[in-house]
C-alpha cells in the first residue's frame, strides 16, 4: 500500500473544522502531558547518551537512525541529534496521538516552529540535544512533523519499559483482522488489568504489530487500556 496516499488521506481527514477553534500553545506545556511522556531532564542526572541521526536516503526516504529506541523508566537520556541530511528536520518526542495532532497542524501552518523542550529543529548539518527524564512507562514516538517527512519515514517507536521489567502475558493468536487493526488472543491472566484468562479482541498500538503475529502462534504480550480500549502495547 502506498503510505504517501494514506498519509495525504489522513491529513485531509484531519484538516476539517476539528482544529479550527483549537489553541496550539495550550496543548504543549500542560502538566498532564508532562506526566505522560516524562519531563525535561537535568544534565547532572543523565544516565545515558543516545545519538540520533536524521537524513534522507538515495531512494527518497527520510529516516532516523536508530529507528526505534528502548528506554527504562527512570532513565534521564541525553539525545544528541545530528541532521546529516540536506533538508531541515526535527526531532519531536511525544505520544503517537499528540504527534498526529501536531502533524496535522503543521500541514495547515507549515511556517510553524516549535519551541518546546521535547522538540528540536535542525538545519542541514546542524546538531542539537534534548535531555529528557522518562518518569513513566509507555509507548512514545519520535518524529519529524515537517509536512511530508513523517510519511517519508521520519518516525520511530520509543518504548519506555516499567521499572523491574514489564510483565508479559502468554497468549495464542486466534485471529488477525488487518482491516480493523484488531487481533483476537486466547490469553492467560492479565494481572495489570485484573482480568482472568479468556479469549479477547485487542487493538494494537502500532499497525505493524499485526505483521509480527500469526494465527495459531504463541506470543508474549503486554496489554493496557489506551483511550479506554484494550490494546496490545508490546509483543515479543
Ligand atoms: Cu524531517
Amino acid at each position: 500500500m502506498n503510505t504517501k496516499i494514506l498519509y495525504a488521506a489522513f491529513l485531509i481527514a484531519l484538516s476539517g473544522p476539528v482544529f479550527a477553534g483549537g489553541s496550539h500553545t495550550g496543548g504543549h506545556s500542560n502538566m498532564m502531558k508532562e506526566m505522560m511522556i516524562g519531563m525535561p531532564g537535568d544534565a547532572s542526572m543523565v544516565t545515558r547518551t543516545i545519538e540520533v541521526t536524521m537524513k534522507e536516503t538515495d531512494d527518497g526516504d527520510m529516516i532516523f537512525e536508530p529507528s526505534n529506541l528502548n528506554i527504562n523508566q527512570g532513565e534521564t537520556i541525553r539525545f544528541t541529534i545530528k541532521n546529516a541530511g540536506e533538508l531541515e528536520h526535527e526531532f519531536v518526542l511525544d505520544t503517537i496521538k499528540e504527534n498526529a495532532t501536531h502533524k496535522a497542524l503543521m500541514a495547515k501552518f507549515p511556517e510553524m516552529e516549535h519551541d518546546d523542550p521535547n522538540a528540536v529543529r535542525l538545519a542541514a548539518g546542524e546538531e542539537g540535544e534534548i535531555i529528557w527524564s522518562f518518569t513513566n512507562a509507555g509507548s512514545l514516538e519520535f518524529a519529524c512533523l515537517i509536512p511530508g517527512h513523517y510519511g517519508a519515514g521520519m518516525h520511530g517507536d520509543l518504548i519506555v519499559e516499567a521499572v523491574g521489567g514489564v510483565e508479559y502475558t502468554k497468549g495464542t493468536v486466534k485471529k488477525i483482522n488487518t482491516k480493523s487493526g484488531k487481533v483476537t488472543i486466547i490469553h492467560e491472566e492479565l494481572a495489570n488489568l485484573g482480568m482472568p484468562a479468556m479469549t479477547m479482541v485487542f487493538r494494537v498500538a502500532k499497525a505493524d504489530m499485526l505483521e509480527k503475529m500469526k494465527a495459531g502462534e504463541e506470543i508474549q504480550f503486554v496489554a493496557d487500556r489506551v483511550k479506554g480500549k484494550l490494546t496490545v502495547i508490546q509483543i515479543r
